[in-house]
Protein backbone atom coordinates (compact mmCIF):
# COMPACT_ATOMS: atom_id res chain seq x y z
CA UNK A 1 0.00 0.00 0.00
CA UNK A 2 1.10 3.66 -0.89
CA UNK A 3 2.33 5.72 1.75
CA UNK A 4 -0.16 8.51 2.63
CA UNK A 5 0.28 9.95 6.01
CA UNK A 6 2.97 10.61 8.68
CA UNK A 7 2.15 10.76 12.37
CA UNK A 8 4.43 12.00 14.47
CA UNK A 9 5.10 11.92 18.03
CA UNK A 10 6.01 16.06 19.61
CA UNK A 11 7.85 15.21 22.86
CA UNK A 12 11.69 14.27 22.05
CA UNK A 13 10.96 13.88 18.47
CA UNK A 14 9.91 17.40 16.72
CA UNK A 15 11.61 19.17 19.94
CA UNK A 16 13.64 18.11 22.62
CA UNK A 17 11.04 19.60 25.36
CA UNK A 18 11.68 16.95 28.04
CA UNK A 19 14.52 18.30 30.29
CA UNK A 20 14.58 21.80 29.69
CA UNK A 21 10.98 22.23 29.27
CA UNK A 22 8.63 20.18 30.18
CA UNK A 23 10.55 19.28 33.67
CA UNK A 24 11.16 23.31 34.82
CA UNK A 25 7.41 23.86 34.46
CA UNK A 26 6.77 20.87 36.99
CA UNK A 27 9.18 22.20 39.41
CA UNK A 28 8.04 25.53 38.77
CA UNK A 29 4.25 24.45 39.77
CA UNK A 30 5.68 22.24 42.79
CA UNK A 31 7.23 25.65 44.17
CA UNK A 32 4.10 27.82 43.68
CA UNK A 33 2.06 25.33 45.60
CA UNK A 34 4.54 25.13 48.16
CA UNK A 35 5.26 21.64 47.86
CA UNK A 36 9.52 21.15 47.98
CA UNK A 37 9.23 18.52 45.67
CA UNK A 38 12.02 18.90 42.62
CA UNK A 39 12.54 16.91 39.79
CA UNK A 40 16.21 17.35 38.66
CA UNK A 41 17.51 15.59 35.70
CA UNK A 42 18.43 12.46 36.38
CA UNK A 43 14.75 11.38 38.65
CA UNK A 44 13.06 13.02 35.62
CA UNK A 45 14.71 10.55 33.30
CA UNK A 46 13.10 7.72 35.45
CA UNK A 47 9.82 9.47 36.17
CA UNK A 48 9.85 9.92 32.14
CA UNK A 49 8.80 5.75 32.12
CA UNK A 50 5.63 7.01 32.94
CA UNK A 51 3.82 8.87 30.30
CA UNK A 52 1.20 11.61 31.04
CA UNK A 53 1.93 14.71 33.38
CA UNK A 54 -0.66 14.07 35.58
CA UNK A 55 0.31 10.68 35.99
CA UNK A 56 3.33 11.29 36.00
CA UNK A 57 2.98 13.59 39.43
CA UNK A 58 0.55 10.68 40.86
CA UNK A 59 3.21 8.41 40.49
CA UNK A 60 5.92 10.35 42.69
CA UNK A 61 3.80 11.12 44.74
CA UNK A 62 3.02 7.34 45.40
CA UNK A 63 6.40 6.20 45.78
CA UNK A 64 7.52 10.06 47.58
CA UNK A 65 4.99 11.38 49.47
CA UNK A 66 2.73 8.90 49.79
CA UNK A 67 0.40 11.02 52.57
CA UNK A 68 -0.26 13.67 50.10
CA UNK A 69 -2.72 10.71 48.18
CA UNK A 70 -4.28 10.87 51.15
CA UNK A 71 -5.38 13.98 51.12
CA UNK A 72 -9.27 13.50 50.16
CA UNK A 73 -8.72 16.40 47.60
CA UNK A 74 -5.33 14.47 46.35
CA UNK A 75 -7.00 14.19 42.41
CA UNK A 76 -8.15 17.83 42.42
CA UNK A 77 -4.32 19.07 43.51
CA UNK A 78 -3.01 17.18 40.73
CA UNK A 79 -4.89 18.41 38.37
CA UNK A 80 -4.20 22.13 40.09
CA UNK A 81 -0.51 21.27 40.00
CA UNK A 82 -0.54 20.04 36.27
CA UNK A 83 -2.54 23.43 35.10
CA UNK A 84 -0.43 25.45 36.87
CA UNK A 85 3.01 23.23 34.86
CA UNK A 86 0.89 24.00 31.48
CA UNK A 87 0.70 27.62 32.30
CA UNK A 88 4.67 27.76 33.09
CA UNK A 89 5.42 25.62 29.95
CA UNK A 90 3.49 27.60 27.48
CA UNK A 91 4.91 30.48 28.64
CA UNK A 92 8.12 29.07 27.92
CA UNK A 93 7.35 28.20 24.71
CA UNK A 94 5.90 31.21 23.79
CA UNK A 95 8.97 32.73 24.41
CA UNK A 96 10.66 30.62 21.40
CA UNK A 97 13.25 28.41 24.39
CA UNK A 98 12.35 25.04 22.73
CA UNK A 99 13.06 24.85 19.20
CA UNK A 100 12.19 21.92 16.75
CA UNK A 101 14.82 19.47 16.05
CA UNK A 102 17.31 19.92 13.06
CA UNK A 103 15.53 18.54 10.28
CA UNK A 104 12.20 18.56 12.18
CA UNK A 105 10.74 22.27 10.20
CA UNK A 106 12.67 20.93 6.28
CA UNK A 107 10.92 17.28 6.53
CA UNK A 108 7.63 18.52 7.02
CA UNK A 109 7.42 21.43 4.59
CA UNK A 110 8.94 18.68 2.47
CA UNK A 111 6.33 16.09 3.25
CA UNK A 112 3.30 19.11 2.63
CA UNK A 113 5.21 19.44 -0.88
CA UNK A 114 4.76 16.04 -1.79
CA UNK A 115 1.21 15.47 -0.74
CA UNK A 116 1.94 13.57 2.46
CA UNK A 117 -0.75 14.01 5.23
CA UNK A 118 0.34 15.11 8.32
CA UNK A 119 -0.75 13.93 11.82
CA UNK A 120 0.02 13.97 15.44
CA UNK A 121 -0.10 11.39 18.13
CA UNK A 122 1.34 12.58 21.68
CA UNK A 123 0.48 12.09 25.33
CA UNK A 124 1.09 15.44 26.18
CA UNK A 125 -1.79 18.72 26.28
CA UNK A 126 -3.21 19.75 23.26
CA UNK A 127 -2.55 23.04 23.97
CA UNK A 128 0.99 22.23 24.14
CA UNK A 129 1.31 20.73 20.79
CA UNK A 130 -0.40 24.30 19.35
CA UNK A 131 1.69 26.89 20.86
CA UNK A 132 4.97 24.57 19.82
CA UNK A 133 4.14 24.22 16.42
CA UNK A 134 2.83 28.10 16.38
CA UNK A 135 5.83 29.54 17.96
CA UNK A 136 8.65 27.73 15.68
CA UNK A 137 6.68 27.45 12.02
CA UNK A 138 4.08 29.96 12.13
CA UNK A 139 0.55 30.80 12.96
CA UNK A 140 -1.13 28.67 10.36
CA UNK A 141 1.43 25.46 11.24
CA UNK A 142 -1.27 23.81 13.74
CA UNK A 143 -3.85 23.59 10.62
CA UNK A 144 -0.77 21.41 8.39
CA UNK A 145 -1.80 18.52 10.69
CA UNK A 146 -5.13 16.87 9.67
CA UNK A 147 -5.44 15.28 12.94
CA UNK A 148 -4.21 16.05 16.23
CA UNK A 149 -4.65 13.47 19.14
CA UNK A 150 -3.07 14.68 22.56
CA UNK A 151 -3.77 14.64 25.93
CA UNK A 152 -6.82 13.02 27.48
CA UNK A 153 -8.57 12.59 24.15
CA UNK A 154 -7.62 8.47 24.80
CA UNK A 155 -7.85 7.04 28.51
CA UNK A 156 -5.08 4.96 28.15
CA UNK A 157 -1.79 6.87 27.16
CA UNK A 158 1.37 4.97 25.51
CA UNK A 159 2.45 2.86 25.45
CA UNK A 160 -1.16 2.00 24.80
CA UNK A 161 -1.98 2.24 21.25
CA UNK A 162 -4.80 4.27 21.78
CA UNK A 163 -3.86 7.64 20.60
CA UNK A 164 -2.30 6.22 17.15
CA UNK A 165 -6.10 4.08 16.58
CA UNK A 166 -7.88 7.55 17.77
CA UNK A 167 -5.67 9.38 14.68
CA UNK A 168 -5.96 6.47 12.34
CA UNK A 169 -9.27 6.79 12.62
CA UNK A 170 -9.51 10.17 12.68
CA UNK A 171 -7.53 10.63 8.96
CA UNK A 172 -9.88 7.72 7.65
CA UNK A 173 -6.62 5.11 6.73
CA UNK A 174 -4.87 1.75 7.70
CA UNK A 175 -2.34 1.79 9.46
CA UNK A 176 -0.16 0.55 6.45
CA UNK A 177 -0.56 3.57 4.63
CA UNK A 178 1.34 5.27 7.37
CA UNK A 179 4.63 5.82 8.65
CA UNK A 180 5.07 7.01 12.56
CA UNK A 181 7.69 8.18 14.20
CA UNK A 182 8.86 8.48 18.02
CA UNK A 183 11.86 9.02 20.42
CA UNK A 184 11.20 6.49 22.87
CA UNK A 185 9.89 2.55 23.48
CA UNK A 186 6.90 3.64 25.25
CA UNK A 187 5.99 5.63 21.92
CA UNK A 188 7.30 2.58 19.94
CA UNK A 189 5.30 -0.02 21.42
CA UNK A 190 2.14 1.99 21.01
CA UNK A 191 3.09 3.05 17.42
CA UNK A 192 3.88 -0.65 16.81
CA UNK A 193 0.67 -2.02 18.94
CA UNK A 194 -1.57 0.30 16.58
CA UNK A 195 0.17 -1.59 13.72
CA UNK A 196 2.70 1.04 12.61
CA UNK A 197 5.72 1.25 11.01
CA UNK A 198 7.62 3.35 12.78
CA UNK A 199 11.36 5.51 12.32
CA UNK A 200 12.80 6.28 15.47
CA UNK A 201 15.02 9.24 16.38
CA UNK A 202 16.50 8.59 20.17
CA UNK A 203 18.25 11.54 21.92
CA UNK A 204 19.66 11.93 25.51
CA UNK A 205 17.24 10.74 28.03
CA UNK A 206 15.70 7.76 25.29
CA UNK A 207 19.72 6.55 23.58
CA UNK A 208 19.54 3.36 26.06
CA UNK A 209 16.39 1.87 25.19
CA UNK A 210 15.13 -0.61 23.08
CA UNK A 211 13.94 -0.29 19.59
CA UNK A 212 13.33 -3.79 18.23
CA UNK A 213 11.06 -3.69 15.34
CA UNK A 214 11.79 -0.22 14.48
CA UNK A 215 11.38 0.70 10.66
CA UNK A 216 14.88 2.48 10.92
CA UNK A 217 17.06 3.95 14.21
CA UNK A 218 18.53 7.17 13.64
CA UNK A 219 20.46 9.69 15.73
CA UNK A 220 18.06 12.62 14.26
CA UNK A 221 16.67 13.87 11.20
CA UNK A 222 19.28 15.04 9.81
CA UNK A 223 20.25 17.82 7.25
CA UNK A 224 22.09 18.16 4.37
CA UNK A 225 24.79 19.69 5.98
CA UNK A 226 24.19 18.37 9.16
CA UNK A 227 24.29 14.24 8.70
CA UNK A 228 21.97 11.97 11.14
CA UNK A 229 24.00 8.72 12.20
CA UNK A 230 22.25 5.29 11.25
CA UNK A 231 22.00 3.02 14.34
CA UNK A 232 19.54 0.54 13.10
CA UNK A 233 18.00 0.21 9.62
CA UNK A 234 19.29 1.12 5.24
CA UNK A 235 19.58 4.86 5.31
CA UNK A 236 20.50 3.86 1.85
CA UNK A 237 23.49 6.15 1.87
CA UNK A 238 21.64 9.01 2.57
CA UNK A 239 22.10 12.15 5.09
CA UNK A 240 18.75 12.94 6.36
CA UNK A 241 15.35 11.82 6.26
CA UNK A 242 13.11 13.03 3.42
CA UNK A 243 9.95 11.70 1.85
CA UNK A 244 11.74 9.79 -0.58
CA UNK A 245 13.48 7.92 2.07
CA UNK A 246 10.47 7.46 4.18
CA UNK A 247 8.12 6.34 1.11
CA UNK A 248 11.51 3.10 0.61
CA UNK A 249 11.43 2.80 4.61
CA UNK A 250 7.48 2.10 4.36
CA UNK A 251 7.62 -0.06 1.48
CA UNK A 252 10.31 -2.63 2.73
CA UNK A 253 9.06 -1.88 6.63
CA UNK A 254 8.17 -5.63 7.73
CA UNK A 255 5.31 -4.77 10.48
CA UNK A 256 4.12 -7.73 12.69
C1 LIG B 1 5.26 12.80 26.48
C2 LIG B 1 4.79 12.80 27.85
C3 LIG B 1 4.13 13.98 28.39
C4 LIG B 1 5.03 15.15 28.67
C5 LIG B 1 4.32 16.13 29.56
O1 LIG B 1 5.37 11.45 26.01
O2 LIG B 1 4.89 11.80 28.52
O3 LIG B 1 3.56 13.62 29.59
O4 LIG B 1 6.20 14.72 29.36
O5 LIG B 1 3.12 16.56 28.99
P1 LIG B 1 5.31 11.09 24.44
P2 LIG B 1 1.79 16.83 29.87
O6 LIG B 1 6.40 11.88 23.77
O7 LIG B 1 5.59 9.61 24.40
O8 LIG B 1 3.94 11.43 23.92
O9 LIG B 1 2.26 17.37 31.18
O10 LIG B 1 0.98 17.80 29.07
O11 LIG B 1 1.13 15.48 30.05
MG1 LIG C 1 8.12 11.21 22.79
Amino acid sequence: MELQALIFDVDGTLADTERDGHRPAFNAAFAEAGLSWHWDEGLYGELLAITGGKERIRHFAASRDPAFLDHPDAELRIRALHAAKTRFYLAELANGAIPLRPGVARLLRQARAAGLRLAIATTTSPENVAVLLRSTLGAAAPGWFEAIGAGDVVAAKKPAPDIYLWVLQRLGLPAAACLAFEDSANGLHASRRAGLATVVTHNDYTADQSFAGAAALLTGFGEPGAPFRVLAGDAQGRTHVDPELLRIWHRTAVVL
